[in-house]
């Protein structure tokens, strides 16, 4: 395949992220064989798609996601839309044939996503979840570094996600705050892409255990009309055991004053330390040795490291969330063309939404759950 081209079903935030990657793609991977089209795009309204389409330079906009589907011209279907939706979007838009790329978390729950990559296996089209964070390169090279073996077992990871965004009481209520349309709340938005983290550095997670709060329980409407209850989680806290015998824990909340997207991680191994933060995502902080008596190194993140050469010639330029959504639709794209699923695929996506599930069983009964694989 020479051309990969898109339809979109959604014109929010990732809407706008994704077009942006798509449209810089070729500036940076000039090598890179396949053409990508930003051929359609459905919003929530005719209007906004239509506006959306302009904005995002596509060619043209749809007044209903399933005409986006329904187009011969279409070959990928980005679904980038409130979670309670991609259910539905992806097993029309793997009947029809369309290779997709899909916003996280995956689904309403297990059952929903296996359902998804069932559809999609017998399809025989390519699948891929947005858990962007993990291809941000210093990220990508902590993986690498890890699956050398250079750093040898792996004894604990300690991963977070502080945001503040809801700190405030006054904050209106939103999608990801209501049940119906999000599933949860704290758990499925950011807790997702810290399990996605421990999946990708240390493998699968056997056992957890939980803690889930509701901050703020009533909300100022959207509309300002009134108030409305908060149905879903605020903060998460958590125990994992990893099949490889290393332990963790995850703090996930949108309530921690001052952080702003915190997303890190800590790995103590028998042969040193990595540490992450995605707030100076340019940097990775490393302790090899047994007893790290020379504290950390900070390695600045540039053209040396996992797709350095795309982006800026000069080490310390840095890159950021726009050169991640680059990368994630490269790879995405790459995967179409191949014939061969980009990780994290649906089946990925099945194994971040066992853990969700078995974190709320666990936080609901005050147990340890198992994470069947
Ligand atoms: C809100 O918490 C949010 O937009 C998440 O939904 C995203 O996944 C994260 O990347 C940034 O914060």
């Amino acid at each position: 395949m020479t051309r990969v081209r898109f339809g979109f079903i959604g014109a929010g935030f990732m809407g706008k992220a994704h077009s942006q990657a798509c449209r810089a793609l070729k500036a940076c991977f000039p090598d890179f064989p396949v053409q990508v089209e930003l051929t359609t795009i459905a919003a929530a309204s005719a209007a906004t798609a239509e506006a959306a389409a302009e904005r995002f330079g596509f060619a043209s906009f749809e007044r209903d996601w399933r005409d986006v589907i329904a187009r011969d011209d279409v070959d990928a279907v980005s679904v980038l839309v409130a979670n309670r939706f991609h259910h539905e979007i992806v097993l029309a838009a793997a009947a029809a044939g369309k290779h997709i790329l899909c916003e996280k978390p995956m689904a309403m729950s297990v059952v929903e996503a296996e359902e998804m990559t069932a559809a999609a296996e017998r399809a025989d089209v390519r699948t891929m979840l947005c858990f962007n964070y993990r291809r941000t390169p210093a990220v990508l090279y902590a993986q690498e570094l890890l699956a050398s073996g250079a750093f040898g077992q792996p004894y604990a990871f300690r991963g977070v996600y502080l945001q503040d965004w809801l700190a405030d009481p006054g904050i209106a209520s939103n999608w990801r705050l209501r049940q119906d349309l999000a599933g949860s709340g704290t758990l499925g938005d950011i807790t997702s892409h810290v399990i996605d983290f421990a999946q990708f550095l240390l493998g699968d997670i056997e056992r957890v255990n939980g803690l889930m709060r509701t901050w703020v329980g009533e909300r100022p409407a959207p509309d300002g009309d009134g108030r409305v209850k908060v149905d879903v989680d605020d903060e998460v806290m958590c125990l994992l055991e990893f099949a490889n015998g290393a332990i963790g824990s995850i703090q996930a909340t949108r309530f921690a004053p001052g952080r702003k997207n915190f997303l890190g991680f800590e790995v103590n191994c028998e042969g040193g330390s990595l540490i992450f933060d995605y707030e100076r995502m340019n940097e990775l902080w490393i302790s090899r040795g047994h007893a790290g008596t020379q504290g950390f190194e900070r390695v600045v993140i540039g053209p040396d490291h996992p797709y350095g050469k795309r982006f800026w010639p000069i080490p310390g330029i840095g890159v950021g969330f726009h050169e991640i959504k680059m990368i994630e639709i490269h790879d995405f794209v790459r995967s179409v063309a191949t014939g061969e699923n980009a990780r994290p695929d649906f089946a990925d996506g099945v194994q971040n939404q066992r853990v969700l599930h078995a974190l709320e069983v666990s936080a609901a009964t005050g147990s340890w759950q198992r994470v069947p694989s």
